[in-house]
């Protein structure tokens, strides 16, 4: 078997380069170890910028995007009891839309069957081969048996735990990492979300976020750490733990229920240079992660990806490859002010164990500057609305 392209992974990252390739007349596979239920039950990001918004409809699959999703114009930060608006519409004339990465992965799954584009689920044993040289070679198994495909490309969208990093040359690769002391504990629940607006919020017990993904279903998060177990967080505990972490007003409105999900995920600074090696390239969670707090990683991963789409659209169209060759270093600089930002948000918003009183005190001046500085507060709002691309 051959294709022009074969994309390791369905997440946000494979499904949508796979969508863009497809309306470029591009032959692709794609590869998931998974089945398709399992990577729809991930409840994970929330937050599109434009960017990714504007990607989707390049891509076809923006309409439901633009009938559910909710145009945000602004955060909340919450510090000292008391919560204060970050205008991002008035500071960068741009807002951010909360459509969950579920219902993002979904619209691509259906647009992908349409096409009637082939992907594989539940594949095992994915091994990539030859893409240091002119002739890329996959192996897998699925359904029992093993096949072997070639192609001109292969795209490693398997996120942090995939195979693609993983067969990149130990010695060609440079890996940069933090892993923070704590972790997030998320529920998502059918309750109406406690404000219109996200709330982050730095409280001395740890952090706490007030997301949600529609008028009807909230999604919290608070600080926990690294030790806990979900199985130590009855619903009880965890509604009476983000109280106890938001304003006054906020912690009388919340309106708790039943958990529908409910998980702990560790937070990580990642990042691996470059992000191209012969005809391989990585793309999305594969090549960094961020811990959420700036709500960057889906973002970072549809930037790639459309510089990586634009880029093999330009070689099949025109036989050159300067936008290969520059697809590392493009993706990297945006990536690395995303890694930036996100450590910084984290900084400014969680208890680490080590800074004591002195550390938390230093949090509340820089909160205080932000909300009282345009210069700041701008700064803020442009990174979190998402930085230019370069083209
Ligand atoms: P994914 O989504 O991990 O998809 C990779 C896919 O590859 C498959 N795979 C393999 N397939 C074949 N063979 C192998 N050997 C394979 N190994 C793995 C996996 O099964 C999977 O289906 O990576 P992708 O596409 O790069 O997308 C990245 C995003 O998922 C991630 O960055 C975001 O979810 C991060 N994130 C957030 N990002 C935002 O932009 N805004 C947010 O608000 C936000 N909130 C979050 C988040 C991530 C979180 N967690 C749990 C990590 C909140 C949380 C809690
Ligand atoms: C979410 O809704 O899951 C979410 C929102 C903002 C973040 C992280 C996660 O910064």
């Amino acid at each position: 078997m051959r294709v022009q392209v074969v994309i390791i992974g369905a997440g946000p990252a494979g499904l949508l380069l796979g969508q863009l390739l497809h309306r470029a007349g591009i032959d692709t596979l794609i590869l998931e170890r998974k089945s398709q239920e399992y990577v729809l039950g991930r409840i994970r990001a929330g937050v599109l910028e434009q960017g990714a918004v504007d990607l989707l409809d390049e891509a076809g699959v923006g309409a439901r995007l633009h009938a559910e999703g909710l145009a945000h114009e602004g955060i909340e930060l919450c510090f000292s009891g008391e919560r204060h608006r970050v205008d991002l519409q008035a500071l960068t004339g741009k807002h951010v839309t909360v459509y969950g990465q579920t219902e993002v992965t979904r619209d691509l799954m259906d647009a992908r069957t349409a096409s009637g584009a082939k992907s594989l689920y539940e594949v095992d044993d994915v091994a990539l081969a030859g893409f240091d040289g002119n002739t890329p070679t996959v192996r897998y198994l699925h359904q029992g048996r093993v096949h072997e495909v070639s192609c001109d490309f292969i795209a490693g969208c398997d996120g942090f735990h995939g195979v693609s990093r993983d067969s990149v040359p130990a010695q060609a690769l440079r890996q940069y990492e933090r892993v923070y002391p704590f972790g997030w504990l998320g529920v998502l629940a059918d309750v109406p979300p406690v404000s219109d607006e996200l709330i982050y919020a730095n409280h001395e017990r740890g952090f706490a976020l007030c997301s949600m993904r529609s008028h009807t279903r909230s999604r919290y998060y608070v600080q926990c750490s690294l030790d806990d177990h979900v199985d130590q967080w009855s619903d009880e505990r965890f509604w009476q733990e983000l109280r106890s972490r938001v304003d006054s007003e906020a912690a009388e409105r919340l309106i708790t229920g039943p958990s529908i999900e409910k998980s702990i995920a560790p937070l990580r600074s990642f990042v691996a240079e470059p992000m191209r090696f012969g005809r391989l390239f990585l793309a999305g969670d594969a090549a960094h992660i961020v811990p959420p707090t700036g709500a960057k990683g889906l973002n970072l991963a549809a930037s790639d990806v459309r510089y990586l789409s634009r880029a093999l659209i330009d070689h099949y169209r025109t036989g050159t490859s300067t936008e290969i060759d520059a697809y590392s270093d493009k993706c990297l600089r945006r990536v690395w002010k995303a890694v930036r930002f996100s450590w910084w948000m984290t900084s400014l918003l969680h208890r680490f164990p080590d800074n004591g009183e002195i550390g938390r005190k230093i949090q509340e001046a820089e909160l205080s500057y932000i909300i009282g500085s345009r210069a700041a507060s701008t700064s803020l709002a442009e990174n979190y609305v998402g930085l230019p691309f370069e083209d």
